[in-house]
């Protein structure tokens, strides 16, 4: 019995009382000799600098700690409402540096290190990325997270324990190979396991009905498969304010029973394989970034999700108003990031159902009010769906939950739109066909008070395209919360020298409330500043040259042009487009045409799903167009093209601060939002772009004159679809016909014949979704006034200041306090600092 209750009911210690640990550089120094000396063993003449970088993570740890208990008083002193984030995804990254800054600790903490001879960067830099994300989505559910703290907002983050976080990517002649990546091989010193809330999930077996004293139907799912959630629970600092929430991650591990049964059976081997199984479940981030769909252990992976956290706080809820729920939906809201949680308004329903015996109407009314869904994606392919069959095999009870909601559901559809049998066809959360499959987003639709898209076109789209019937139906339900990031990673952590002259500048209210950034743009005329905010600029290109350089023996040229598209790799985001403009730009120079040239890096990174073969064959293509490109000695300096491998959180820290234009050239109407663009502004860059996803807001903010648009409108682009004519377009454009010819000529592929094919045919097609020959002329035109305005120092320097400036928007303090606002109408708790 491991985990048994206390035998005294009252302990007779308390440690809310212990004085508070001291931030002076002595405190941190002697915690630091004490943690590296006595708790890991270790001397001055150890060489691993883990050990260094984990006792001193110890140290920031239980000064964490500490506000953290604070905190947890705090809020339930207030018996306030609270919202949950539930996401299969958390990219957190690293947590170190990001501690030392919220805690305010960080110049202290970097003298003592200095002191003891050791440097603070090469610390922060031994430090895993906790990877347990694919891109985009993950990324912001760190970064709401970490305004929700900063807001003091009480929201805890719900998600999963992956053994083996987003794959590792090396390059192995020109190709992706994926590589495990085991970030606890080392343990985290961040988290801490509690056992003591362990949580029960059930699979398998199947439903029984009976009757109660009170003559109502009970439904008990038995003969189930059990399997165990044990959380792991790391600390969200808010910045310098004493709040301090909580992340639980879960991991799954077997039952005690599991083996136990087998074990009295006589099969010992058995029963340690079924553990595995059941850690199985966790062991594994799925690497795409679009679904990959029908696998069962992605469903089991949501399920566990849903059901220990609802679980967790329901057990909450009953410690403190036994089973009544009048008030749960007043006190408790759960956003639902994407349809990968979204079994969790089923689930909800079971547990108010089966297990505290609420009615129907009850634990509908209770679900609905409490849920609210975020989708990030406008592709219909990409829209979750699950076999019946498979949903019924694995979650017997939930499929009949479900069936019984889409019942009433469609009943709600009849009424509005009598005899209307397409739309009952279109909407049912059950479509129809050889296999019937459940529709994971209208389930997250019809289960809660608030659906949102992530930007001001994606959610339009969203309500006149995908959801348009459920638009009709409850139009009240739809509203947009454009995305934003942190700027305390994004700008004050990753690019601390900017950083700095921005608030002699200005002050440092712009921390928490990024809007000040405002404030810059009345320097855009002070030539001392603009040759400081030069200078700056310089230096972090140097930087990233510099770690460039030890990391992939390249040598980059500090004055040219770092054209940076960093990003997943999807034929929606174009790659392909970035590499025909950098082919055109090769051809020109091997003609002779460089007049007036701008030297140009061109900075390529980014991750294919292990199985999107079109994907991986652009990544080839990028590498071997970057070989014969930086091997011509006729090139030069003039254009470089640098593929940068394992592109992640830790690696997006030091390729913002040092990029000087940002590629955000996706599709119009396909990227729902993108966060890297804003991260880009933040740190001065400039953006070419679409008016696609969140750049329309960026251009919006900056002005026509400080953003480089190209590209078909989302209309045009969907008016092309029955008349594109990719062939035509090249045969009328000689620069277009000249790269293709390149292209389709092997120059690239000398020994490897016809290995681009398939690409170059994907470009020539009149299907082609993504319409990427259509946009070449208007990107290469666009290119040409970045060009211009880049030789103009003066100039560049100005727009770069505006971007900043104007970069306030993007803050996900602003969308964190929108989503309060308007949908979680949560009350502040301060706490003592
Ligand atoms: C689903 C089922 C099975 C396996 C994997 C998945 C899966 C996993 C991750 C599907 C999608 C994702 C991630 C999507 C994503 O990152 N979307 C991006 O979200 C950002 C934040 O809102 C937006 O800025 C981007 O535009 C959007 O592409």
């Amino acid at each position: 019995m491991p985990h048994r209750r206390l035998k005294k009911s009252e302990p007779v210690f308390s440690i809310t009382t212990l004085p508070d640990l001291g931030i002076d550089i002595k405190d941190i120094e002697d915690d630091f000799k004490r943690y590296y000396g006595h708790r890991l063993g270790r001397d001055e003449n150890c060489r691993s600098v883990h050990y260094v970088y984990e006792a001193l993570s110890m140290v920031i740890r239980d000064r964490l700690t500490e506000r953290w208990k604070k905190t947890y008083i705090a809020c339930k002193k207030q018996d306030c409402k609270k919202a949950y984030y539930l996401s299969m995804e958390f990219l957190m990254g690293r947590t170190l540096s990001n501690a030392m800054l919220n805690l305010g600790v960080d110049d202290v903490v970097s003298q003592a290190m200095y002191d003891l001879g050791l440097d603070i960067e090469e610390l922060i830099d031994a430090e895993p990325d906790a990877g347990l994300g694919n891109g985009g989505l993950g990324r912001l559910a760190a970064c709401f997270i970490d305004s929700c703290a900063t807001l003091q907002l009480p929201v805890t983050g719900y998600g999963l324990r992956y053994e083996y976080g987003m794959f590792s990517q090396t390059i192995v002649n020109g190709e992706q190979v994926e590589e495990p990546d085991h970030w606890l091989r080392n343990g985290n010193v961040w988290e801490i396991e509690r056992l003591e809330y362990k949580q029960r999930i059930k699979f398998g077996g199947h439903t029984e009905r009976h009757i109660d004293k009170e003559g109502i139907t009970r439904v008990s799912w038995v003969d189930t498969h059990d399997i165990l959630a044990v959380p792991f629970d790391t600390a969200i600092p808010g910045y310098q304010n004493g709040t301090v929430n909580t992340l639980r991650l879960w991991k799954a591990t077997a039952t005690e029973e599991f083996d136990l049964q087998e074990f009295n059976a006589g099969d010992y081997a058995e029963s340690v394989a079924a553990k595995n199984t059941a850690e199985n479940i966790t062991m594994v981030l799925y690497p795409n970034d679009a679904n990959e769909n029908g696998k069962a252990l992605r469903l089991q992976q949501q399920y566990l999700l849903a059901s220990a956290s609802l679980q967790d706080v329901l057990e909450v809820w009953v410690g403190r108003h036994g089973n009544d729920f009048s008030n749960f939906a007043a006190k408790n809201c759960f956003q639902l990031n994407d349809t990968h949680p979204s079994i969790a308004v089923a689930e909800l329903m079971r547990l108010l159902l089966d297990n505290h015996e609420l009615s129907w109407d009850d634990a509908w009314t209770i679900t609905r009010n409490t849920m609210a869904y975020t989708n990030h994606t406008l592709l219909p392919e990409a829209l979750e769906r699950w076999s019946v069959d498979l949903f019924k095999q694995l979650l017997p009870r939930l499929m009949e939950i479900i069936f019984e909601i889409n019942a009433r559901f469609l009943a709600e559809v009849s009424a509005h739109w009598p005899g209307d049998k397409a739309r009952i066809a279109r909407m049912s959360l059950i479509e129809e066909g050889d296999q019937q499959h459940v529709r994971m987003a209208y389930l997250a639709i019809v289960g809660s008070y608030s659906v949102n898209g992530v930007a001001e076109l994606h959610s339009k789209l969203l309500q006149q395209g995908l959801f348009h019937d459920f638009y009709q139906l409850w139009p009240e339900k739809f509203n947009n919360k454009t995305n934003g990031v942190t700027p305390r990673r994004w700008l004050a952590a990753c690019n601390p020298e900017l950083a700095e002259l921005i608030t002699e500048t200005i002050g440092d209210g712009w921390l928490t409330d990024l809007s000040l950034l405002k404030k810059l743009e009345i320097y855009v005329d002070d030539k001392a500043f603009c040759k400081r905010w030069y200078e700056v600029q310089q230096a972090a290109k140097q930087k990233l040259i510099d770690y460039k350089k030890q990391e992939l023996g390249v040598d980059l040229n500090v004055n040219a042009l770092f054209d940076v598209q960093v990003k997943r790799i999807h034929e929606y985001k174009r790659q392909l487009l970035n590499v025909l403009h950098v082919i055109h730009l090769y051809d020109r120079i091997k003609r002779g045409d460089t007049a007036n040239w701008t030297d140009r890096c061109v900075l390529i990174g980014g991750k294919a799903a292990p199985g999107y073969h079109m994907a991986k064959k652009i990544i080839k293509l990028i590498n071997n167009v970057s070989h014969v490109i930086n091997h011509d000695p006729e090139v030069g300096n003039k254009l470089k093209l640098v593929f940068l491998p394992n592109y992640r959180v830790s690696a997006m820290e030091k390729i913002c601060p040092g990029a000087d234009l940002s590629e955000q050239i996706s599709t119009a109407g396909k990227e729902a939002s993108g966060t890297g663009n804003m991260k880009f502004m933040m740190n001065g860059a400039l953006t070419i772009g679409t008016l696609d996803g969140a750049n329309i807001e960026i251009r919006e903010e900056v002005g026509d004159d400080n953003f480089f648009l190209f590209g078909l409108t989302e209309d045009q682009v969907e008016n092309l679809r029955d008349h594109y004519n990719p062939a035509a377009i090249i045969s009328q454009d000689e620069d277009l016909q000249r790269v293709i010819n390149l292209l389709e000529s092997g120059h690239f592929n000398q020994f490897e014949p016809g290995l681009f094919d398939g690409v170059i045919d994907s470009m020539k097609s009149p299907h082609d979704p993504w319409v990427t020959i259509a946009d070449f002329r208007s990107f290469v035109d666009a290119q040409k006034r970045v060009e211009a305005a880049f030789q103009d120092k003066d100039r560049w320097t100005k727009m770069s200041i505006i971007n900043c400036a104007n970069s306030g928007k993007f803050s996900t303090d602003r969308t964190i306090a929108e989503y309060n606002n308007e949908l979680w109408k949560l009350t502040p708790v301060h706490v003592a600092k």
